[in-house]
């Protein structure tokens, strides 16, 4: 059986990063909804979601998916974004000298050629560990573990934000500054 906490989570992926349009909300332009509005919608489109059932999903998300605004009023997605126009309002960040992505073979040869793209995300993201790179490639399949000179890219003057659950987003990986994990 499904788990309905792990459900509602999805749901609330879907609404706060791609498509409030189902539950007929809109986010504000920093990504923000206020709850009792979430929770109105929510339960108008036959989703049983209390105020005590989000702030426990947004505590206990395994990749703290999820924050609430210091006013309490608000919900937003930490990341993983694809509707446009969203500014999260995230401040450029020093990335640590390599930085990861986990991937699958299949793609690695349009990788090689254009880079890392960041397809329907508004960002490419990126891990800070071999492990979660794992985690993330293996969503895909067998998992590839692309390594990112990060902090050379950053010297050339490439943008690196920190997401507030901790991944590092960037435009574009330019071929140049990848390498494959077997190398
Ligand atoms: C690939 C989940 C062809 C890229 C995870 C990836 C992560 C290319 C896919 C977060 C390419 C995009 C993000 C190119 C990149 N040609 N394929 N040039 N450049 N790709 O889902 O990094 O559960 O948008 O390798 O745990 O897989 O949503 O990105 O396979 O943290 O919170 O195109 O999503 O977190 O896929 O995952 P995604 P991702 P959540």
């Amino acid at each position: 059986m499904k788990d309905p906490k792990v459900t509602m989570s999805k749901f609330l992926s879907l609404v706060l990063r791609h498509q409030p349009q189902t539950i007929g909300v809109t986010l504000d332009r920093h990504g923000w909804i206020e709850i009792d509005t979430l929770i109105a919608a929510a339960s108008a489109h036959g989703r049983k979601l209390t105020r005590e059932l989000l702030l426990e999903l947004v505590e206990t998300s395994d990749k703290q998916r999820f924050a609430v605004s210091d006013d309490g009023l608000r919900v937003r997605a930490n990341q993983g974004h694809s509707i446009h126009g969203i500014d999260l309002e995230l401040t450029p960040q020093v990335p640590p000298e390599t930085l990861f992505h986990g991937t699958i073979a299949a793609v690695l040869p349009a990788i090689r050629r254009e880079g890392l793209l960041k397809q329907a995300r508004h960002h490419v993201h990126l891990s800070a560990s071999i492990e979660t790179a794992e985690r993330v490639g293996a969503r895909r399949g067998k998992p590839v573990i692309l390594i990112v000179a990060a902090r050379a890219m950053h010297e050339a003057g490439i943008e690196f934000y920190r997401s507030a659950n901790g991944v590092w987003l960037v435009d574009a990986v330019p071929p140049e500054y990848l390498r494959e994990n077997s190398e």
